[in-house]
């Protein structure tokens, strides 16, 4: 009998092959000839066993070491083999055990029970011994391909899991992409204007980076990108969220802010820059960054893109107007700038998320590209 679990040739007599250590069976019987008569064959053909005298020694070892398959007597006194096989099958922290119960002839009634209550398979007593080895074999194969099932199941789960995080983050930085920071604004957005909460955005760009990478080289800027990423984190509460949205042009989204708090936020990203000493290899270098803040609810935000387009319009006027510093959408300086900027927006009117001064200039997304190992 060739056994499952053991290389072996038909009579059982080739050990089992080293890498795989054979099979480990426990027979749980209540007498001790039968114990005995299994044990010498189980063994014989290669497989390891280990054995209980009735339900309540073998459901802790089963719990304590569980076997590779168990091999169980119906009739025991205390716990019979169906209510084994029931708590066997109900403990969700074991593995898949195979179980083949070991019923008498004249009892069909206990193959219903047995197989009712979770057990695989069963055998007949008087014990025919070449059906036997090939039911175990049987049993042990199904466990074999239920466990390659699992692995890959797991394995599937952990690259799915790697996927998505690949997927939402910036390469670069570590920190959010555009499209998972486009994803949630819009379900941000969605549930600020269903719970009345308020939820702020800031756009904000590094003033002159050009130069850093015409300077010091691409590493060195890539350091500044790094290091800008750490600064914003460590101002951002937890719900916050931050992502990289182009090349040197960063986005926040700070839920249940208001536009004055959204402000105060990017005025202290604003001072920390100002005050941090990038450094890369081979120097160091100082740099600012421009802000612009927008916040729901207003009247000229009906829709989540707004947020992100008037932000990105008080950007523009923070860099217009002299860089390092935040701008606020809808404030004086803005409008004003509006005005000398050409347009004929009206603060109160505060239409300026779509005036023709600010929608005409080349929209900022087409110059930010995609983001290196985005
Ligand atoms: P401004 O103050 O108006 O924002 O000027 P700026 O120089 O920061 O802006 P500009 O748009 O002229 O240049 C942005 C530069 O950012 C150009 C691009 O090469 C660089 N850049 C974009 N992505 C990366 C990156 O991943 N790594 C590095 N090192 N540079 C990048
Ligand atoms: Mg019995
Ligand atoms: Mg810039």
């Amino acid at each position: 009998m060739p056994p499952e679990g053991v290389a072996s040739t038909d009579n059982g007599s080739t050990p089992p092959r080293a890498e795989e250590r054979p099979a480990r069976i426990l027979i749980v019987d209540d007498h001790e000839d039968n114990v005995d008569l299994l044990q010498t064959r189980l063994e014989a053909w290669g497989y390891r066993t280990s054995t209980a005298s009735d339900g309540d020694i073998a459901l802790r070892m089963i719990e304590q070491d569980p076997p590779d398959l168990v091999l169980l007597d119906v009739m025991m006194p205390t716990i019979d083999g169906t209510e084994v096989a029931r708590r066997v099958k109900e403990n969700k922290s074991l593995p898949f055990i195979p179980i083949i119960m070991q019923t008498a002839l004249d009892a069909p009634e206990h193959k219903v029970a047995g197989l009712g209550a979770g057990a695989d398979d069963y055998i007949t007593k008087p014990i025919e011994f070449a059906e036997l080895g090939a039911r175990v074999k049987a049993m042990l194969r199904i466990k074999r391909l239920q466990e390659e099932l699992e692995n890959r199941t797991t394995e599937l789960a952990r690259l799915n899991q790697q996927l998505l995080y690949v997927s939402q983050t910036d390469g670069l930085t570590g920190l959010r992409n555009r499209r998972y920071i486009e994803e949630r604004l819009h379900e941000m957005f969605e549930h600020s204007m269903r719970l009345n909460e308020p939820l702020s955005c800031v756009m904000c760009d590094l003033d002159k980076f050009k130069s850093v990478n015409d300077t010091y080289g691409h590493q060195a800027g890539d350091a500044v990108l790094r290091q800008f990423a750490r600064i914003l984190e460590a101002e951002a509460r937890e719900i916050d969220k931050i992502g990289r949205y182009g090349g040197e042009e960063f986005i926040i989204l700070l839920p249940g802010t208001v536009l004055d708090a959204g402000v105060t936020f990017a005025e202290r990203v604003r001072k920390a820059v100002e005050e941090h000493t990038f450094t890369f290899d081979g120097g160091s270098l100082k740099r600012t960054a421009s802000f612009g803040v927008a916040g729901w609810p207003h009247p000229a935000i009906s829709h989540y893109e707004m947020l992100v387009k008037t932000a990105d319009d008080a950007l523009y006027v923070a860099k217009e107007t002299g860089r390092n510093k935040v701008v606020r959408f809808a404030s004086d300086e803005f409008n004003a700038h509006l005005e000398t900027d050409g347009a004929t927006a009206d603060a109160d009117v505060t239409s300026s998320a779509l005036s023709p001064a600010l929608g005409d200039r080349p929209a900022r997304g087409e110059d930010r590209g995609a983001p290196a190992g985005a």
